[in-house]
């Protein structure tokens, strides 16, 4: 038998999870970027330990050597969502990439595991390329909400602390619990619009008051010291009306001074 080189084996697969973890960080950025409610939450990925391959490779009764074929989820990414509904649209993201070749699916969320798991499973492929060439790799990505997530990562540690002898009566609680999970996802499915469009005023809020403070610190640097501090002291009356609109009016008022001053220095510039 040949002898497995554990590090080499595994490192490109630690270069598809990093490069997918940045890839999709960039999606959800690009969704923030264009003020629009991004379907990912959170993005996070691993490469399986070696202990975890070795017990799944026993469970499978495979060899070492069909590791890369027997374990689909050596590299893992999981994308977390706020809610079920997200789940599919982060699933259509998926299947329209260029850079992944979707080999198959698994809905845990439509039908659950007997234990009470949910979540979508995407095995895909993937390639990385590395100095020794590019190498084409399986990847596991595994879509789930925020409570499933929760449950999920709870279960998994008692899991571990078990193995298969888990109490039974600890299993029927997590079963109930996942249960809970899925109501707590309806309930939020539920109030998804008051939600996202509490989320989105916020947002719109924090945009609108960055914008402000960029415009007041440029006109710091072109304009007189004592009319930047009155324009700031306005501001700040004008911050604690906590109204949107008025806001929105004063940044424009805003831009226009900053737009006379730029105008002035042009013409400085030409006389
Ligand atoms: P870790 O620590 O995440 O690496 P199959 O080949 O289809 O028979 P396989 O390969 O286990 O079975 O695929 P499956 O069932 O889709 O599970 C892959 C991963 O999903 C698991 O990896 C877990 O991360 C997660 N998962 C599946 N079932 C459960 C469950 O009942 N509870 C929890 N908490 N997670 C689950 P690993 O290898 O278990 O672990």
């Amino acid at each position: 038998m040949e002898v497995q080189l554990w590090r080499e084996t595994l490192a490109p697969y630690q270069l598809a999870v990093d490069e997918l973890v940045v890839k999709f960080n960039h999606v959800k950025q690009q969704y923030q970027d264009a003020k629009m409610y991004s379907p990912i939450e959170a993005v996070g990925g691993r490469v399986k330990r070696v202990s975890s391959i070795l017990e799944k490779l026993k469970r499978k009764g495979a060899e070492i050597s069909e590791l890369e074929e027997k374990v689909e989820d050596i590299a893992g990414i999981r994308l977390i969502c706020q809610f079920v509904e997200d789940i599919e649209t982060v699933v259509k993201i998926i299947r329209e990439r260029e850079d992944l070749e979707i080999k198959l699916e698994k809905d845990y969320i439509t039908k659950s595991k007997p234990s009470g798991y949910r979540s979508y499973h995407i095995i895909a492929y993937y390639t990385v390329h590395t100095i020794k060439g590019s190498k084409r790799l399986e990847v596991e990505i595994q879509i789930r909400t925020l409570a499933m997530n929760f449950w999920s990562t709870i279960e998994h540690s008692l899991q571990y602390k078990y193995r298969e002898h888990m109490p039974e009566e600890l299993r029927e609680r997590l079963l109930r619990s996942a249960e809970a999970v899925v109501a707590l996802d309806n309930e939020m499915a539920s109030v998804r619009d008051e939600i996202m469009d509490a989320q989105n005023s916020n947002r719109q809020k924090a945009n609108i008051i960055s914008d402000i403070l960029n415009n007041i610190e440029n006109l710091y640097y072109v304009a007189n010291e004592r009319e930047v501090s009155k324009i700031q002291n306005e501001f700040f009356k004008v911050y604690l009306q906590d109204d949107m609109n008025t806001l929105k009016r004063f940044n424009k008022q805003l831009d226009i001074i900053a737009e006379t001053y730029r105008a002035q220095s042009v013409q400085g510039y030409r006389s």
